[in-house]
């Protein structure tokens, strides 16, 4: 005890567990749940814990997370999110340039999307920021200090021929039972009406038209003038549901939700929103390493803006990554880019020396992955992250660990061996923020496809997922670090300095480390 206040003093003597070098050092593959973190002294309260990290040399965010780049995960509306609770998203590239472009999965192409999330006149470009007034008419962010999301970013739309049957499967599909009702049937239309459940339900005539039965005399608000307080405060007088905002062309942007505002008032976790320095929300968007994709990147930066990209493949440590994040760097010098993926050090050192700004690390731990069983190669996450990390982050290149995250524990696992952010895929799929229909095929992605040999091996399974909510609710259950250290830099030194002590678990300690002995029970991560 000095002054009252008991000072822990490290002693190596009564030190219980291995050391991570040792752990890490016998020549055995661990995933996450492999190992278990002996818990060291708290001397602060959880709300002091500082997770933010920069996740690229250059990017920082105050939520480690990262949402893959697979097309059942990451859409504009994902990326948004992710911004939104201080993560980041990186919007898939499952379809050619002139697809994302001008088509894009599920009708809306990247473009599109970028737009949104990237315009000065586009309404994403204020979601979750709204609060944060452009001076002078013009939408231009310049802080996300007022953080008030309500807004919905692609509403549903339909064309005022679709029909009351469209409505049936939409509810059936997505469990959405209203609708914006636009000339096009997109986002973008001229708003025509709503239709809410209380215009159809007793329609007994499926094949009526929605142009029928909607409520046309809609109240809009204009883009131009609209924040989330005067959206709430219109909702609240009216008692309506919903309020879309339109243009001052009558063009629908964007919806404001009571429901959205009701639960964003019971969020658990606060605070500001991911933003590049240009005051837009940041966005990543992979991409791979063929003659096209270098077009792809530079429409990307040109017309997307996009702050990061990320070089997609199972096996980055390939002479294609190094002569493509060359090309980049040359090319794009303020565009920064994620190499990956790869596990050992060396594979970490060859993209580094070539200019990779930060690294994914991961071979066979995703969720759907069939890598490790197909072609024999990867590593067990736990050891993928601390070695790659360590050699890594005495480069000054941060690291992502992707894939293999089922709970909370991983998130804290991954980041206090060393990673900066956690990329997750189904942990996302399934929210109300994925794209797809609450159902996904993951197995037939570009990059899993060598599609000039003659031999194709597919290293990916199709699969379902839960529905899971909005991933703005989940992201801050998964961020509670409980490493007794106050910031990732204080995990890492006492990581570094061999104070952190680890154990292998065994099988049967695995059992007893979850739930056991129960005659039934219901298991939430959030
Ligand atoms: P989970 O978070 O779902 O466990 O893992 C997500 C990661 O799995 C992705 O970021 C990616 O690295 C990997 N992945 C995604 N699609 C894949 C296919 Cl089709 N095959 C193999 N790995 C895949």
């Amino acid at each position: 005890m000095q002054n009252g206040m008991f000072r822990p003093t490290w002693d190596d003597s009564i030190a219980d567990g291995f050391s991570a070098p040792k752990l890490f050092g016998q020549g055995v593959s661990y995933t996450y749940d492999d190992v278990i973190f002996l818990p060291g002294h708290i001397s602060f309260g959880a709300h002091q814990v500082d997770l933010s990290t920069f996740v690229t040399r250059n990017i920082k965010l105050r939520t480690p997370l990262v949402s893959s780049p697979m097309d059942t995960v990451t859409e504009a509306g994902m990326a948004v999110a992710m911004a939104a609770v201080g993560g980041m998203g990186i919007i898939h590239y499952n379809n050619s340039l002139e697809e994302q472009l001008h088509q894009g999965t599920g009708g809306v192409g990247l473009q599109e999307q970028l737009r949104h999330v990237y315009a000065p006149a586009g309404p994403l470009a204020w979601y979750g920021l709204v609060g944060a007034r452009p001076a002078g008419g013009s939408v231009e962010v310049k802080t996300a200090k007022n953080h008030t999301p309500g807004f919905v970013v692609h509403p549903v739309c339909m064309a005022p021929t679709s029909t009351v049957a469209e409505l049936y499967d939409l509810k059936e599909r997505k469990g959405f039972t209203s609708v914006c009702v636009t000339d096009t049937g997109k986002v973008g239309g001229k708003l025509l009406g709503i239709v809410t459940t209380r215009d159809w339900d007793f329609v007994a005539d499926l094949h009526t038209p929605l142009g029928e039965v909607m409520t046309k005399d809609v109240e809009a608000a204009e883009y131009d003038t609209i924040t989330a307080e005067k959206a709430m405060q219109l909702l609240k007088a009216s008692k309506r549901g919903k309020l879309p905002i339109v243009n001052s062309s009558g063009e629908l942007l964007a919806l404001a939700t009571r429901a959205l505002f009701r639960e964003d008032a019971r969020l658990p976790l606060g605070g500001p929103a991911s933003v590049a320095p240009d005051g837009r929300l940041l966005v990543g968007a992979a991409v791979g390493t063929r003659q096209a994709d270098r077009e792809r990147v530079a429409a990307l930066r040109d017309v997307g803006h996009v702050d990061v990209v990320v070089l997609d493949s199972s096996q980055g440590d390939s002479t294609f990554q190094v002569e493509m994040v060359q090309h980049i760097k040359r090319e794009h010098p303020g565009l920064d880019v994620i190499c990956g993926n790869v596990v050992t050090s060396w594979q970490a050192r060859r993209l580094i020396e070539a200019g990779a700004d930060g690294l994914r690390v991961g071979m066979g731990s995703g969720s759907i992955c069939t890598t490790q069983e197909v072609c024999a190669v990867g590593r067990g996450q736990a050891t993928a992250v601390y070695h790659t990390a360590r050699l890594a982050n005495s480069l000054g290149v941060p690291i992502t660990a992707d894939g293999g995250v089922q709970n909370s524990g991983h998130v804290v696992k991954a980041l206090a061996l060393g990673a900066s952010a956690v990329m997750c895929g189904s942990m996302f799929a399934g929210t109300a923020e994925a794209p797809g229909d609450y159902m996904y095929v993951g197995g037939a992605r570009v990059r899993y496809h060598s599609d000039t040999q003659s031999l194709k091996i597919a290293q990916g399974v199709s699969g379902t997922v839960h529905d899971k909510g909005s991933v703005r609710r989940n992201v801050p259950y998964l961020v509670q670090a409980d490493l007794g250290a106050k910031s990732l830099a204080e995990a890492w030194q006492r990581l570094d300095r061999g104070e952190q002590r680890l154990e292998c678990r065994t099988g049967a300690a695995q059992a007893e480390g979850g739930i056991h002995d129960m005659h039934s029970f219901e298991k939430k991560s959030w």
